[in-house]
């Protein structure tokens, strides 16, 4: 069990059952606030908020290019110097131990997976974990996610069986795991373990705990991506309360976030700090002294000479959409001072060409607004994340999340998710295994159709090199449209060069690529002389790797002429590679029919361009790679 908490996973699985459905958490806090707080709107000063769109010499952007290029990074840096300190570098994530998967049935009938694993970010051991429980609905493709940290542990969540009756997924972890909310929580925190100093007198702009809790969020979204139940082009950040700034902060350093939800986030969050009204930056920095850059709290008193306000963390998001909610009596957060921020966020969407808010008016009570790409509404009661709340969040995510998939999306269009997360990976059912774990020889031949040369050592199948890079060997099955399974290993020798030929036609190319950008039609995730990688997801050499090829074999006349293009998409390492990539003949004059040609592949070739079936290649190209699992699952032709 993956529960770090007390109460453990008896104690969540019984809360399934019993507790009322609220989809929420209500905050540990206990308000103590100011006795000379302001709540009277007549005594808010007058404030002139900064430009939004102003570059580093006052001018504002022209164009969305113009925004992207240069004010955008300058306004952004102002908000790290002065309100949540450096953005934090990324880390590899890898699941400890095993993944929890239970099929579950939540209050109101809803049939959900649930999910539970433990994260590790960052390398060695040593490094801090989250725990993460996820709800997918039961869904025949990818689905959106609500993201959110909590404040009690995953174990005292209450599932959101509404949201998965609406299709979407959600994931949540405790933020005490990221950073313990305390003031000496630094120590304890993943800024120890990513090398922050934890104590001492602080640079004026080293990150705190929202930093933190931010970072956490984008980590857990670099697995969240990976599996092939979500979709990754679809997960929403949302939090509540001091949460809700980290969710703001999260999506302004990560643009992967889809849509970002603030839920009465308040000062330090959507509300602008200028007005003087609820909580202040002298309340929030005295109570709360590890939760901002050292910075932030010089600004006690004197808010209109920040060269920030919060409106500029809200246009963070643009032009993704974005939600702020806040609620009629929490005073505190400053519900109109939250609506104003969005409000004067809005130039950053306009510059795109698409619609905020779509009224300047403070809407009444439980009526929501924003008919664009902005969000909001305020809710009648306290301070709190109800589910009133999130049933809005869903709305706006239904009107507004881009790369909906219809319901008749083909194959290449997002279904083809293999899971690679934990190698190395079981065949599925229907696989033919052409190499497992050596307990099996190798159902290859060489390239005369002899026996191969190629060693078993320890469980992996090694590539014998030579000189001439011709010493392929070649699968026994013959296939058409197949999904072709791969792990391997690169060695630095030759650039660790081998290869998938697919057919024997098509290369997906093995390489030394760890780290090269851009990476090109060389490189690992290429398939070789049609097409670069869409992104580098190349690992080291001496690390396991894992290709997931859908390869639709090219359709030829009865003379052998093709008719209709091929196609691959891929997944390396969990990212998608090659997206339906179109084939026709090919490129490369290495192909095993013309470089290191036997007659056995002459007539390797010649049943192929008339029977459209072909073998799987493994390639010498003088490094010794190593493979393992490596299986083709034949397709239904189409
Ligand atoms: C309060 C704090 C607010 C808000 C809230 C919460 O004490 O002053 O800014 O973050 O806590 O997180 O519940």
């Amino acid at each position: 069990m993956l529960n770090k908490r007390a109460g453990g996973s008896a104690g969540w699985r019984k809360s399934l059952w019993f507790l009322p459905v609220v989809l929420g958490v209500v905050p540990v806090t206990s308000m103590l606030h100011a006795a000379d707080t302001n709540y009277d709107e007549s005594a808010v000063v007058a404030y002139t908020l900064p430009d939004v769109l102003a570059g580093p010499d006052g001018r504002p952007a022209a164009t969305p290019e113009d925004w992207k290029a240069r004010c955008r990074p300058h306004q952004f840096a102002l908000l790290e110097n002065n309100v949540y300190g450096r953005r934090l570098p990324p880390a590899t994530v890898m699941v400890v131990g095993e993944l929890e998967r239970a099929d579950v049935t939540l209050a109101g009938g809803v049939q959900a997976t649930r999910l539970q694993v433990r994260l590790r970010l960052g390398d060695g051991p040593q490094a801090p974990t989250v725990d993460l429980l996820v709800y997918l609905p039961k869904a025949p493709r990818p689905v959106p996610v609500f993201l959110y940290l909590n404040f009690k542990g995953n174990e005292a969540e209450h599932a959101a069986p509404a949201m998965l009756a609406r299709g979407y997924c959600v994931a949540t972890a405790c933020y005490d795991d990221i950073f313990p909310d305390k003031p000496d929580g630094r120590a304890g925190s993943v800024l120890a373990a990513l090398g922050r100093p934890v104590d001492g007198e602080l640079a004026p702009d080293e990150p705190g705990a929202i930093a933190a809790w931010a970072w956490g969020l984008s980590r857990i979204l670099d697995w969240l991506v990976r599996q092939p139940e979500i979709d990754a082009t679809r997960v929403i950040v949302v939090g509540h309360s001091r949460n809700g700034k980290a969710a703001l902060w999260a999506g302004a350093c990560d643009e992967r976030f889809a849509m970002v939800v603030s839920n009465e986030s308040g000062c330090g969050g959507a509300a602008l700090e200028r007005r003087n009204y609820g909580e202040t930056v002298a309340d929030i920095t005295k109570r709360f002294p590890h939760w901002f850059c050292p910075a932030f709290a010089t600004y006690a008193g004197r808010e209109v000479e920040m060269p920030t306000d919060q409106h500029v963390l809200l246009a963070m998001v643009a032009p993704r959409p974005l939600y702020v909610a806040s609620a009629i009596d929490d005073r505190w957060a400053d519900p109109r001072g939250e609506f104003l921020a969005a409000i004067a966020a809005e130039p950053a969407w306009k510059l795109f060409g698409v619609e905020g808010l779509g009224t300047a008016e403070w809407p009444p009570v439980d009526a929501p607004v924003g008919t664009g790409r902005i969000g909001y509404h305020v809710r009648s009661g306290g301070h709190d994340l109800l589910e009133y709340d999130w049933q809005r969040f869903a709305d706006f995510a239904d009107r507004n999340l881009p790369g909906v998939q219809p319901p008749d999306a083909g194959p290449a269009a997002g279904v083809f998710r293999p899971a690679q997360d934990m190698l190395p990976v079981p065949p599925p059912p229907g696989a033919i295994v052409l190499f497992g774990d050596g307990s099996t020889p190798p159902a290859f031949t060489a390239m005369n159709g002899g026996p191969i040369d190629w060693k078993v050592e320890n469980g992996t199948l090694v590539v014998t090199t030579t000189k001439g890079h011709a010493n392929h060997i070649v699968s026994k099955e013959r296939f058409q449209d197949a999904d072709i399974h791969a792990e391997f290993v690169v060695d630095p020798a030759a650039h660790g060069n081998s290869g998938l030929y697919l057919h024997g036609h098509y290369e997906m190319q093995i390489y030394d690529s760890f780290g090269v950008e851009p990476p090109t039609e060389q490189d690992e995730g290429a398939l070789y002389r049609f097409g670069p990688p869409l992104v580098n997801a190349a690992r080291r050499p001496g690390e396991w790797q894992v290709y997931d090829i859908r390869f639709i074999a090219p359709r030829r006349d009865s003379a052998g002429r093709i008719t209709k293009a091929g196609s691959v998409t891929a997944w390396l390492n969990g990212k998608l590679v090659q997206d339906g990539l179109t084939f026709t003949e090919p490129r490369s004059p290495y192909t095993p029919y013309r470089h290191g040609v036997t007659d056995y592949l002459r007539g390797v070739e010649k049943e192929l361009l008339s029977t459209g079936r072909g073998p799987l290649f493994l390639q010498d190209h003088g490094s010794p790679t190593r493979y393992r699992n490596v299986w083709v699952r034949p397709l239904a032709a189409e």
